[in-house]
C-alpha cells in the first residue's frame, strides 16, 4: 500500500460512483438513439455503451459541484469526454496501431464491425462530442461553454493525445528515459483528464482561481493514473505469472516500475496523490470529498 486509505465521515464513495456512473450511462443511451443509418450508430453505441468505469465523466460532475455548479450543467461535457475517451480506445485497438482483440471484456470494435466502419464510428464520436457539448449544455451562458469546448479540443489535438499517440509511436524500438514517458503519460492520458475537471469547474461557474486549482489537481491525479497503471500491469502479471518479475520487466515498453524500479515507483505515485489532494484542501471539505475519493480510487485501484 502506498499510504493507509484516509475514509471521510459521511461519505459514502461506492454509492456516489455507482450513482453517478448510472446517469453517466443514461446520458449516453439518450446521446446516441439507435438511428439510420443502422450500422455507424450500432458500432458507436457498441464501444460508447460498452461498460468502463467513466473515471472521466465521474471528475467532470464532480468538479462542476465543488465549484457549487448544478450537475446538470456539466452532463453534456461530461458525456462529451466519455464519447473522445471511446473513439481514442477505437482507433488505438485499431491494427495500424495497438492491434488489440479485447477491450473492456468484449471483442474490439473492428473484430465486430471491421476496420473501416471503427475508423468511421470514432471519427463520428470525435465529432458529435463537440456537438453534444455545444448544443446539449443547459444553464450555461455561452463565454463559458467556449471555453470548454477549447479545454477538449486542445486535449485531443496534436498538443493532447494525438501528440501522446505520436511520440509514443515513433518511441518503438528506441530507448525512452523518465522525460519522455512522461510526456507520453501526460498527453495521452492526463490532458482528457484535465479537460474533464478543468471543464466541469468552468461549466459550473467556478471562478479562474479554482479552475487552475483544479488543473493542477487533474495533472497531479492524469499522471497518478498512469503511474498505478504500469505498477498495476507489473504486479498483476506478476501474480498471474507466480514470479517476481512481471511482462512489464521483460517487454520492450518503458514503464515507471521498469525505468524508477517499482519501489520508487509506488513512492511517486504517493507524492503524486499527496500533491493532487493538497490542492483541495483551498476547497470545502464537505463539497471537496467526491474530488479527494477519486484521487484514492486512482491511486489504489486493481483495474
Ligand atoms: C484520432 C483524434 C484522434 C486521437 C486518437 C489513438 C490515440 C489518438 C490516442 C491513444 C490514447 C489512449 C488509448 C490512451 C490510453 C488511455 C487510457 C489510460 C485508457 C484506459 O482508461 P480507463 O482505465 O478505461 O479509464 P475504461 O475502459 O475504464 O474507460
Amino acid at each position: 500500500n502506498l499510504v493507509q486509505f484516509p475514509v471521510l465521515k459521511g461519505f459514502e464513495f461506492n454509492t456516489y460512483m455507482s450513482e453517478k456512473a448510472k446517469l453517466v450511462n443514461e446520458a449516453l443511451e439518450s446521446a446516441i438513439p439507435l438511428q439510420e443509418p443502422l450500422k455507424i450508430h450500432e458500432a458507436m453505441r457498441y464501444s460508447l455503451l460498452a461498460g468502463g468505469k467513466r473515471v472521466r465523466p465521474i471528475l467532470c460532475l464532480a468538479s462542476c459541484e465543488l465549484v457549487g455548479g448544478m450537475e446538470v450543467c456539466a452532463m453534456a461535457m461530461a458525456s462529451a469526454v466519455e464519447m473522445v475517451h471511446t473513439m481514442s480506445l477505437i482507433h488505438d485497438d485499431l491494427p495500424c496501431m495497438d492491434n488489440d482483440d479485447l477491450r473492456r471484456g468484449k471483442p474490439t470494435n473492428h473484430k465486430v464491425f471491421g476496420e473501416e466502419t471503427a475508423v468511421l464510428a470514432g471519427d463520428a464520436l470525435l465529432s458529435l462530442a463537440f456537438e453534444h457539448l455545444a448544443t446539449r449544455t443547459i444553464g450555461v451562458g455561452p463565454g463559458r461553454v467556449v471555453q470548454a469546448i477549447s479545454e477538449l479540443g486542445s486535449a485531443v489535438g496534436s498538443q493532447g493525445l494525438v501528440a501522446g499517440q505520436i511520440v509514443d509511436l515513433c518511441s518503438e524500438g528506441q530507448h525512452v528515459d523518465l522525460n519522455k514517458l512522461e510526456y507520453i503519460h501526460v498527453h495521452k492520458t492526463a490532458k482528457l483528464l484535465e479537460a474533464a475537471v478543468v471543464g466541469g469547474a468552468l461549466l459550473g461557474g467556478g471562478n479562474s482561481g479554482e479552475v487552475e486549482r483544479v488543473r493542477k489537481y487533474a495533472r497531479y491525479i492524469g499522471l497518478l493514473f498512469q503511474v498505478v497503471d504500469d505498477i498495476l500491469d507489473v504486479t498483476k502479471s506478476s501474480e498471474e505469472l507466480g514470479k517476481t518479475a512481471g511482462k512489464d520487466l521483460v517487454s520492450d515498453k518503458a514503464t515507471y516500475p521498469k525505468l524508477m524500479g517499482l519501489e520508487r515507483a509506488k513512492v511517486f505515485a504517493g507524492e503524486l496523490l499527496e500533491k493532487a489532494v493538497e490542492e483541495l484542501a483551498y476547497f470545502d471539505a464537505g463539497k471537496a470529498a467526491p474530488l479527494y475519493h477519486l484521487a484514492h480510487y486512482i491511486a489504489y485501484r486493481q483495474n
